[in-house]
């Protein structure tokens, strides 16, 4: 079979090994959560930011935050909404993302949230006059009324179905979500929009072959909302839930893997480079991916094409990043590019690491459709239908979190 046919049939997997997680480099076996933390797990990370998503810069870049606009009476008056302008500025110049806020009112106490990037901008995740138009580059689509890449009124609202706010503030969580072209646009440009430009260093012109693509750029900016978090008292910074769909649910395992104080992590239907393992070779693939979205990942990434037995990493070592922190994986049923049973095993197989901290982990059972299977920080559940993120899969998140919160 050529790299470029793809494979859907389970029979056709090649046999693989998926590298050790709980053995070092040098090729000592992990024993306990002391060795991981201070040797194995910086040596995954390492190896994810060298072949994978690419090295974040460390800087310098000046972060500044201003809420903008504040309406105390969102959602017909059960929510506070704000919108928080995030400026990022560097000596080569100055970039914003509009972070959009959505929190209960009266709330008792400081209010965890659920932060993730969208697809279309602020505007499409709710119906609300208020809410800013992006005037960053949009992807087109005729379904969401967008025409020469700019945003209009016209997309205002055509994503709720996947931002159930209402039903989010109803169980008492916040809501947090940011453009994810506000960080950079999701095109192949050679890395000349976007924030990378920010970062070049002397006569660089893109990203050197182990620094960060287009995913990097969205967990960069997750970061960031992260320190906003940090200064808003009616928020609960230590529960922030960062989750994502797809292409974005790639870049949400990839800041909850890097930046710890995500306490929660979710992925929904992530699929090829998010939580499925790539040594299956089932639905999309490395050379897949990397030739339709050369700019997601690393240059080095690309190196692996048609060679994932050579990485030394799979993903499921991205999930064991976030270990002990609860991590949750959904998969949808017909969603075979993603490879639903990769996700599934992925997040398995960290269970060795969740182990290390005393923890339970999930069993090797992959569970049925729509048949929850939550065991300590682990859970996972497949969905029936498409590629897609619907109620049920952000319920099952707030029962997640309720469970490992205990909120109420
Ligand atoms: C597909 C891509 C997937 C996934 C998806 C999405 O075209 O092949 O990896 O990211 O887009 O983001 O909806």
């Amino acid at each position: 079979m050529s790299q470029r046919e793809v494979n859907y049939d389970e029979s056709k997997i090649l046999p693989y090994e998926l590298p050790q997680i709980l053995k070092t480099r040098s090729g000592e076996k992990v024993a306990n959560k002391e060795e991981w933390i201070a040797v194995r797990r910086n040596e995954i990370l390492e190896d994810f930011e060298n072949y994978v998503y690419g090295k974040i810069p460390d800087g310098p870049v000046q972060v500044e935050f201003k809420v903008q606009k504040t309406d105390e009476n969102a959602l017909g008056g059960v929510a506070i909404k704000k919108e928080i302008i995030a400026s990022f500025l560097t000596e080569r110049g100055t970039s914003e993302m509009n972070i959009l806020l959505y929190l209960p009112k009266n709330a008792k106490d400081k209010v965890p949230v659920f932060l993730g990037l969208n697809f279309y901008g602020n505007h499409t995740v709710y119906e609300d006059r208020s809410i800013t138009i992006t005037e960053n580059w949009v992807r087109n689509s005729d379904d969401f009324f967008i025409e020469n890449n700019q945003a209009t009124a016209a997309s205002r609202g055509v994503r709720s179905v996947r931002w159930p706010v209402a039903e989010i503030i109803g169980r008492g969580y916040g809501m947090a979500t940011i453009y994810s072209g506000d960080l950079d646009p999701d095109f192949d440009d050679g890395f000349k929009n976007g924030i990378q430009p920010l970062f070049y260093r002397k006569g660089q012109s893109r990203p050197e072959a182990d620094e960060w693509g287009t995913i990097g750029a969205w967990a960069w900016g997750l970061s960031r909302a992260m320190d906003y978090f940090e200064t808003d008292p009616a928020i609960d910074n230590e529960k922030i839930a960062v989750l994502g769909h797809s292409r974005l649910g790639k870049a949400a395992l990839w800041a909850g893997a890097q930046d710890q104080r995500f306490a929660m992590v979710i992925s929904n239907n992530s699929g090829c480079g998010g939580a499925a393992l790539s040594r299956r070779k089932i639905g999309e693939t490395v050379e897949i991916i990397n030739t339709a979205f050369p700019h997601w990942f690393c240059g080095n990434f690309h190196e692996y094409n048609g060679r994932e037995n050579d990485l030394p990493i799979d993903q499921h070592m991205l999930l064991a990043l976030i270990a002990p922190r609860p991590v949750y994986v959904a998969s949808a049923a017909e969603d075979l590019w993603a490879d639903p049973k990769g996700e599934f095993l992925s997040l398995y197989h960290a269970g060795e690491v969740y182990q290390l901290f005393g923890q339970q982990s999930l069993s090797d059972q992959m569970p049925d459709i729509e048949q929850p299977s939550v065991a300590g920080s682990m859970g996972y559940h497949i969905r029936a239908g498409k590629h897609d993120i619907t109620l049920y899969d952000w319920e099952r998140f707030m029962d997640f979190a309720d469970r490992q919160w205990e909120a109420k």
